[in-house]
């Protein structure tokens, strides 16, 4: 394996290429031992770079078996190798170059380049894996035209795809160099055209024995497509809920921003050796299984939304990152961060149109965006305040595939959804317009995204920029006062953002702040913003009862008086989380309440909630007696809970309490074990004083009914199941029985999953019997399995178990555990690592010690994964001085290695600096 030394690339450095490919013929032959790749660029020096600059060809782990130039064997003495690739000096401002190298398909185990899964073969090439197949100016910014032969034996390997359109299809001989039994099979061939120019990472080529479910569509011009979700045998019944994913992302994109599907073949593939979700290869899509199969025996409906939204995503790409791309890595969140927005918009519009009426789809809206937020807050806030914090386009790397970071993704969406709380919704569509008119089929740069949102309306968003550059969550501290004499209310706004690596002193953001200011009668009131702040308030909306301004703020400390107000109103700020920020207010418990009950904004009932249950889970952790501290807790959410006109999934949202993950972010000293001991004291409160609402959710849902997949009856099994957990931790029997039958008689993952996670939070002989019976009845259901690792990884202790490290370290020894498939050590490590901090971060330390065994047995094997995993010790400077000791000797151990990838080096190295 490489050891490397670190090597910074900085985003000011940037130049173009030396050379445009303006076509590249690809001829793959391939055997999983060894394939040969012959590679014909047509070359043209590139205007804007200078006259002579040479060829940078990248190229890794590659044998270079000849290259030839216009025709004529170029001799070693005309280039120079290194093991990043080769340079050619003094090539004629156009040329072809044919490379032929050889590589081993079924030896890469990175899952980068092109590799062997189940016998098949697949690429992933983003960001870097293309020079992992042949050598190749391996950036965004050289975008070609493709065409790809495929030869492999016909027998082994029926299906051959590649990225365009089918042109021809063929038996033909085995390839000369071909010796052993390979020989004498029968070979074939397909020849793919892509008709778009487009970046290396977008390349794909799957082959192997798949077969396809297939839908026919009629696009928005009129053009017929043909549309294929490719599967190992065996697997087609679970590919419908993605094809009908796929086929309303069309539509929604059609709709929304007026885009369409430019190809006559659109296909999905899935694998389950996959280091990510999936991937928006331009026409052939690859896809985790995980994101592909669903099917209520397998699938919760986490995993029916979880298929829409990578499904959807990956279609979108389509136009954000595949149709106008990257100028080059730093600028990674102008199609990420952007599609990860048009995703989330998509699921919440396929929410809301099937809630049928105005509140419900309201509601279901808030729902997808409380989710979205508990995401961002969970990871991404603790990302922005420690050592990988980066801005979303970062200045600088060592390895590009360590930036594909929650910042980039869902941070980087934030930033898209406040340009379009910004300049409006039909502002933001007249923007996109624009961005494809002036961009089409070209590599461009964020403040490309931005120009063209400001020019098609006007704007300035000349300091909005600051959200590209600096890192860092920002804080805004709000102070409320009410002028009774002169019926005023007067908001008083400053904002801050911490230091965060490389940025000790932050300049203020542009934030679109959404406030409302709710009346004794938990009404809106009004909003008449006084004259010398009107220039400051964007927008006042109003309709269905509600009355929210959108104030610009700009400064670092800014004022904004209400007139007309007679009484002190409760404020609701930044409503529908307007803008990735830390909000903080002097609310009292009472406001809280107040707000959880009537707020107009439902996202906002939901935080007031959240507010007061963080609260009393950190006086909890002070030592607050919790019956006590607990009452207007509990109060708040039995109000919620029998509140008749919420539906049931906004209901499950207010009652799951913050994770431990959060509230931890609260507090300057972690210590996680009594953490989760004082969050369980409130969850206990909760499960006690409510235990006989819980009892009669769990009743009333039960109805024995057949699955349906409508959002509707999925809002109902996630309530039902988050009530069955809170009723089991109530203590009362009953509650384990119910989950006992409900576990065996579940016509559904929801269900059975939610019954087992009942159980495991029962602890001992219902825990063991039902993770028995789960074992057996899935055995043969891999991504079911990767469920049962994870859901035993991340399971509490109870009194008498041992640590939980010990089961952790028995699975890893399972014969369905492998560290060479990446949903397993995400289900098994990744999920005790990152999501089980209390029994991870045990007094001891000995989580620590595995986790750097664990590290450094996977780089080896899988550097990207393994790089995912070093991050779980990121926030070690967070907790208490043992821990912090132990967390450090480990993290230590792994950066003292000797060889070690770039990816891994990149995370502990940054951990341990200053
Ligand atoms: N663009 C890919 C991610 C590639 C990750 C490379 N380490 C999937 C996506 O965001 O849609
Ligand atoms: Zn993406």
């Amino acid at each position: 394996m490489r050891t490397e030394q670190p090597v910074t690339i900085r985003r000011s450095d940037y130049t173009p290429p030396a050379f445009l490919v303006e076509r590249i013929a690809l001829v793959f032959e391939l055997l999983p031992e060894a394939a040969r790749v012959e590679s014909t660029l047509a070359l043209r020096r590139n205007p804007a770079a200078g006259p002579t600059a040479p060829l940078a060809l990248d190229g890794e782990d590659l044998e270079l078996e000849g290259l030839w130039l216009d025709g004529e064997p170029l001799p070693p003495a005309r280039y120079t190798a290194s093991e990043a690739g080769l340079a050619i000096d003094a090539l004629p401002d156009a040329c072809e170059l044919r490379i032929v190298t050889r590589i081993a398909p079924a030896a890469n185990t990175t899952l980068s380049g092109l590799y062997v899964s189940n016998g098949n073969f697949f690429t992933q090439c983003e960001a870097e894996g293309f020079r992992r197949i042949t050598y190749f100016p391996d950036r965004p910014d050289v975008m070609a035209r493709y065409t790809v032969t495929l030869r492999a034996p016909r027998e082994r390997f029926p299906v051959l795809l590649s990225n365009g359109n089918l042109v021809a299809e063929r038996d033909g001989p085995a390839p000369a160099w071909v010796d052993g039994p390979a020989a004498s099979e029968a070979w074939h061939e397909a020849v793919w055209e892509d008709p778009f120019p487009k970046p290396s990472y977008l390349f794909a080529l799957v082959a192997g024995r798949l077969v396809a479910t297939e839908a026919q569509l009629t696009t928005m011009s009129g053009r017929e497509v043909l549309l294929q979700v490719w599967v190992e045998p065996g697997n087609e019944d679970r590919t419908g809920h993605a094809m009908q994913s796929l086929i309303r992302a069309i539509r929604w994109d059609e709709a929304r921003f007026g885009l369409e599907l430019d190809l006559d073949r659109f296909m999905i593939v899935a694998v389950s050796d996959f280091n990510m979700g999936a991937m928006e290869n331009k026409g052939l899509n690859v896809f985790n299984t995980k994101y592909v199969f669903a099917h209520p025996r397998i699938a919760t409906d986490q995993d029916f939304a979880g298929v829409e939204s990578v499904v959807g995503h990956e279609y979108f790409h389509n136009w954000t990152g595949n149709r106008v791309t990257c100028r080059d890595w730093f600028q990674l969140t102008l199609k990420e961060g952007l599609t990860v927005f048009r995703d989330q918009e998509f699921s919440a519009d396929v929410m809301a149109e099937q809630a049928g009426n105005e509140a419900g789809a309201a509601s279901a809206r808030a729902v997808k965006r409380i989710e979205d937020v508990r995401v961002l807050r969970a990871a991404q806030f603790p990302e922005d305040a420690g050592p990988m914090a980066h801005p979303i386009r970062p200045d600088s790397y060592q390895e590009i595939n360590n930036f594909y970071t929650v910042t980039v993704y869902e941070k980087g969406a934030e930033v898209i959804r406040m340009l379009q709380t910004l300049v409006g919704r039909d502002g933001f569509r007249k923007g996109m317009d624009l961005y494809f008119a002036r961009h089409d089929g070209q590599a461009v740069t964020c403040d490309d995204f931005v120009a063209a949102i400001a020019d098609a309306n006007g704007a300035d968003l000349s300091r909005f920029g600051r959200w590209y550059s600096q890192a860092g969550t920002p804080r805004v501290v709000v102070a409320g006062s009410h002028d009774a004499a002169g019926r005023r209310y007067r908001l008083e706004l400053r904002q801050a953002c911490p230091p965060s690596p490389g940025q000790p002193d932050k300049q203020p953001f542009h934030i679109p702040f959404a406030v409302g200011l709710v009346g004794p009668d938990g009404r809106d009131l009004p909003l008449r913003p006084s004259p010398a702040c009107a220039a400051a308030v964007r927008r006042i909306e109003t309709g269905g009862g509600r009355a929210t301004a959108v104030l610009d703020l700009t400064d670092p400390a800014q004022v904004f008086e209400f007139e007309g107000i007679d009484t002190p109103p409760v404020p609701s700020l930044g409503r529908n989380f307007s803008a990735p920020v830390v909000v903080e207010h002097a609310y009292d418990d009472a406001q809280l309440a107040f707000l959880a009950a009537h707020d107009s904004d439902p996202f906002n009932r939901w935080e007031a909630a959240q507010r007061l249950a963080t609260r009393c889970v950190l006086a909890v952790l002070d030592g607050a007696a919790p019956a006590e501290r607990c009452a207007p807790l509990v109060a708040a959410i039995a109000r919620v809970v029998d509140d008749p006109d919420l539906d049931a999934a906004f209901r499950e949202q207010v009652v799951v309490l913050p994770s431990e993950g959060f509230i931890a972010e609260q507090l300057a000293v972690v210590d996680p074990v009594a953490l989760r001991a004082a969050r369980d004291a409130v969850r206990g409160e909760l499960a006690r004083a409510l235990a006989g609402r819980w009892r009669a959710i769990v009743e009333g849902l039960s109805t024995g009914a057949p699955w349906t997949p409508d959002a509707k009856a999925a809002g109902e099994r996630a309530l039902k199941n988050a009530a069955l957990a809170y009723w089991v931790d109530s203590g009362d029997s009953d509650a384990i029985a119910a989950a006992q039958v409900q576990f065996e008689r579940a016509d559904n993952m929801t269900d059975r999953a939610g019954a087992l996670q009942a159980l495991l939070r029962a602890g001992g002989e219902p825990r063991e019997r039902a993770l028995a019976a789960f074992e057996k009845t899935f055995a043969d259901e891999p991504l079911v399995m990767d469920k049962w690792f994870s859901m035993q990884a991340t399971m509490p202790r109870r009194p008498g178990d041992p640590p939980v490290l010990e089961r952790v370290r028995a699975l890893a020894s399972h014969p369905a555990f492998s560290l060479r498939n990446p949903n397993r050590v995400r289900a098994l490590v990744g999920s005790f690592c990152h999501g089980n901090l209390a029994e991870f971060h045990a007094g001891d330390g000995a989580g620590y010690a595995w986790w750097a065994d664990r590290v450094l047995e996977l780089d080896p094997l899988n550097p990207q994964v393994a790089a995912r995993l070093a991050r779980a010790l990121d926030r070690w400077r967070k907790f208490t001085p043992e821990r912090q000791a132990a967390m450090r000797a480990a993290l230590e151990r792994v950066a003292a290695a000797e060889h070690l990838s770039r990816d891994v080096r990149e995370i502990v190295t940054k951990a341990l600096a200053a």
